[in-house]
């Protein structure tokens, strides 16, 4: 119900759509209750011989037209177009406004979402999983849509419906309006009973086919794992199971369907039967009630079961609806875990000096990642981070810029709490290079420019030059307009990297942070991009991570983490002179590649 009021927010936003779609709802409500009347003038007036009614009959003479057969078969024949094309022409306005109004609650909708999904933290990311976001994006904001039409409106338009006809009835016969008011409510029971096994194997098969689904996509996610164990049969035989038990479901769906509809045509029939019988004998007895009349309720009855069943399907379409709503609302109600403050101030051109006081930070409360972090470094200093796998290190620079926030303890950027500043005037003066670097499936260009958009060419080209790009860009089939990942314009991990290099180089921040921007490449391919790298750590405080030493020689310091503790800090020769944990390191890793040392930062 909840999560309904917070949908209401969209239907609001929609006043005028919303104005319209009511008075046609009310007029084909009124339309459709006048369709069986031109049958009943027929009936009654054309072949039977009831005088006609007062107002037609002054409406006649007002035309000064004569009541002859004619003249009324006339009325009759135009009346029933008339109430036809008025019908359809509402019909095709309800659509269209529906239509308009729909897809913009539903755009509204997922617009929404879709900005509230960009600023959720990368925890909640790297726990949800990209095909789940996208469906509660493109197929769970429907709900907004359904639930205006199926929980608002039909259920209103049923009403209406209902009063005008009851109302009509009334005036024809009131003890067979009783009659039929009984009847229906019966025999919409009993239909909906009867749909009860047809509606269970519905859920039966979509759970099937979502299976199927997950199926294929976990199969072509996993393509390299699959191929490689060459288990292609496999997953085509599995592929096999599942569509085989679809089919079944589907079958029995189609069987149950046709019994379904059988039996609820012969409560339909009975029910119909039933007016009819008690209709005949008023017609016979003292009621003198028109055959026309029982035409019209035949016709009323059958619409009346159908308004029915849209009341009492209500409640199963909103709990139907209720599983999207409630992953929509979960997306909207929840704050994002690092936000702007209200007060929170523009961070003016830093210089870049970064301090941690007494950081402690984790992903699941009571167990921390990161414990009593302190230290700082100076504007345009390099720091390097080193320890095992696990021991915090990404963590830890993930602080920086704000991707989470310290349980305790502050992180200070030029002296201002990271906290206390507008996110993305933080973000725009820090650069990240990860260990592999995602690029998106456009241009060249347009990638060494995603932080900067309006650079120019030239600009770019500094930049990819700067990163030892510039070689291969050009000999890629369309240089900086080839898009990437079209037409096998697929990169190798040193190209992707040194992409991400002139990124990072045309963004020109102040603080820069490096994942292990290497340790995805084979040695030679390091020696390649060392020089880029260091172009790029000029003048800028870097924070470096690496599992080859050989890389963090340089540094002006290194933290050396151990199970989210700095247990060593200072220069390469400090900490070699200490001969403890980092001089260990050391030693390890000179005895298996020493041939790298030569490539150090
Ligand atoms: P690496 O990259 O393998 O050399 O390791 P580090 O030093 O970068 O480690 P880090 O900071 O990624 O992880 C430190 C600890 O935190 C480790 O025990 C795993 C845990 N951790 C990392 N990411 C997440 C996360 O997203 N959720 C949870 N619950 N734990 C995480
Ligand atoms: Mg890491």
């Amino acid at each position: 119900m909840q999560q309904f009021l917070l949908l209401l927010r969209y239907f609001r936003r929609q006043p005028r759509f919303l104005a319209l779609i009511a008075v046609f709802t009310l007029a084909t409500s009124l339309l459709a209750a006048l369709q069986p009347w031109p049958m009943k003038l027929l009936a009654d007036h054309i072949l039977g011989s009831a005088p006609l009614p007062g107002p037609l009959h002054r409406a006649l003479e007002a035309l000064s037209l004569d009541s002859g057969a004619t003249v009324l078969l006339g009325i009759v024949v135009i009346g029933t177009l008339l109430l036809f094309a008025l019908n359809s022409l509402m019909d095709v306005a309800l659509t269209w406004c529906w239509t308009v109004a729909g897809r913009r609650m539903v755009y509204d909708l997922a617009e929404d979402l879709f900005a509230r999904l960009q600023s959720r933290s990368m925890l909640f990311h790297k726990r949800n999983t990209v095909g789940d976001i996208m469906s509660r994006i493109t197929v769970d904001s429907w709900c907004v849509y359904q639930a205006a039409e199926s929980i608002v409106f039909s259920p209103a338009h049923a009403l209406l419906a209902t009063i005008i006809m009851v109302f009509l009835m009334a005036q024809l016969d009131a003890q067979l309006t009783l009659l039929a008011l009984i009847a229906a409510p019966f025999m919409v029971a009993a239909s909906f009973l009867l749909g009860k096994p047809l509606r269970a194997a519905a859920k039966i098969k979509r759970e099937i086919e979502s299976r199927v689904h997950a199926h294929i996509q976990q199969t072509l996610t996993g393509i390299p794992v699959v191929q490689a164990f060459a288990q292609e049969e496999r997953e085509a035989l599995r592929f096999q199971k599942f569509a085989d038990a679809a089919i079944r479901s589907q079958q029995r769906s189609a069987l149950l369907g046709s019994v379904n509809s059988l039996s609820s045509g012969l409560i339909t029939t009975l029910g119909s039967g039933l007016v009819l019988w008690v209709g005949a004998r008023h017609v016979l007895g003292p009621q003198h009630l028109g055959i026309g009349s029982i035409l019209v309720f035949l016709v009323y009855l059958n619409s009346l079961q159908a308004q029915m069943k849209v009341v009492a399907g209500l409640y199963t379409t909103a709990q139907g609806l209720s599983a999207n709503m409630h992953r929509v609302a979960e997306i909207l109600e929840t704050p994002p875990e690092v936000a702007d403050k209200s007060d929170a101030a523009l961070l003016p051109p830093v210089r870049g000096s970064v301090r941690f006081e007494n950081v402690t930070a984790g992903y699941e409360l009571g167990y921390p990642v990161l414990k009593n972090i302190s230290f700082s470094a100076q504007a345009g200093q390099t720091i390097a981070l080193v320890g095992a796998t696990g021991a915090g290190k990404t963590t830890l620079v993930s602080l920086i810029p704000r991707f989470a926030d310290p349980w305790q303890g502050r992180v200070l950027i030029d002296g201002h709490d990271a906290r206390d500043i507008r996110l993305k005037s933080l973000r725009d003066q820090i650069g990240i290079v990860l260990q592999e670097s995602f690029l998106f499936p456009l241009t060249v260009a347009e990638n060494i420019a995603y932080g900067r958009p309006d650079a120019s060419r030239g600009e770019i080209e500094a930049a990819a030059r700067a990163a030892n790009a510039h070689g291969f860009i050009s000999a890629l089939p369309e240089g900086y307009e080839t898009v990437i990942g079209e037409r096998g314009a697929t990169l190798s991990g040193g190209e992707r990297q040194r992409l991400a290099i002139a990124r990072a180089l045309l963004k020109d921040p102040p603080i820069l942070i490096l994942d292990e921007p290497t340790s995805a490449l084979d040695a030679e391919t390091e020696h390649s991009i060392i020089d880029a790298l260091r172009r790029l750590m000029k003048h800028r405080t870097t924070f470096v991570i690496a599992h080859r030493l050989s890389t963090v020689r340089r540094a002006d310091c290194i933290l050396v983490l151990k199970d989210g503790e700095i247990i060593e800090s200072g220069t390469h020769e400090e900490l070699l002179a200490r001969k403890e944990h980092y001089a260990h390191l050391n030693r390890i890793h000179s005895a298996e590649a020493p041939s790298l040392h030569a490539a150090a930062i």
